[in-house]
């Protein structure tokens, strides 16, 4: 089971967290996990649907340039990405939700950013999670760390010139608002196939894991004192 570990106060510390990626089957949610895992070197145009919870660890390391308030110089987090399915056949939601919500302390749902279906039912996916979240998950919702994923980015210029509706894909704009003010979120785009803002979501999870991890330490040597 995973758990923070706490090593001395002067060394680098190890934070290990759950990440759940939910959205619409095909919006990219594997390509960005294995790009991130692979720093780039992994990415291909062939779809091999996700048919099981998939997992995959990944340590990312945070230098105090992004946390000025860090202790140490840098501090280490183990992320356990976890992959729920997009297609429905596969995807046993509610079975799925109980599992996966569990300990998570993050959630990306991803769309395709030219997909308007696929933006849409994030509400659904989000709402399914925080729902199931809510009975099983020990972490608050107020503390889950809640993201939007724009993937695919790469479609939007290709498609500019021959899509004139400005409603066949989601703007940055649209997807940064609906996820402010539904959720509170964050919102980033990304694409995997130009390897472009690929690991700003990952970084940001990292970040906000730390300044939890910090906080809640700082309350409870207040508390000791
Ligand atoms: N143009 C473009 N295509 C992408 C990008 N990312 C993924 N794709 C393609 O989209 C298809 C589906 O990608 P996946 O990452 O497998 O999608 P998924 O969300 O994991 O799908 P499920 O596992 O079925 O839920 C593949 O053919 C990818 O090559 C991207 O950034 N740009
Ligand atoms: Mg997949």
């Amino acid at each position: 089971m995973l758990k923070t570990t706490p090593v001395d106060h002067t060394e680098n510390r190890v934070i290990c967290e759950r990440v759940i990626f939910l959205g619409d089957a095909t919006v990219g949610k594997t390509s960005l996990i294995q790009s991130f895992k692979s720093n780039g070197s992994s990415y291909s145009n062939d779809y091999k649907m996700t048919t099981n919870v998939d997992l995959t660890p990944k340590e990312i390391k945070m230098s105090n340039a992004f946390i000025p308030e860090m202790p140490t110089n840098d501090m280490t987090v183990d992320l356990l990405l976890i992959e729920c399915p997009g297609q429905s056949i596969f995807n046993q939601r509610d079975w799925n939700m109980k599992v996966c919500s569990r300990k998570c302390g993050a959630m990306v749902c991803a769309f395709d950013i030219s997909s308007r279906k696929s933006f849409q039912n994030c509400t659904e996916w989000i709402r399914a999670f925080q729902s199931e979240g809510q009975k099983v998950s020990p972490t608050p919702l107020d503390d889950l760390i809640l993201v939007l994923v724009g993937c695919k980015a790469d479609l939007r210029d290709e498609t500019e010139d021959e899509c004139k509706d400005i409603r066949c894909h989601i703007q940055a704009d649209e997807a940064r608002k609906y996820a402010h003010d539904e959720f509170g979120a964050e919102y980033f785009e990304c694409s995997a196939k130009n390897r472009d803002g690929v690991d700003a979501p990952f970084e940001f999870i990292a970040t906000q894991i730390i300044r939890h991890h910090l906080d809640s330490k700082d309350s409870k040597d207040a508390a000791t004192s």
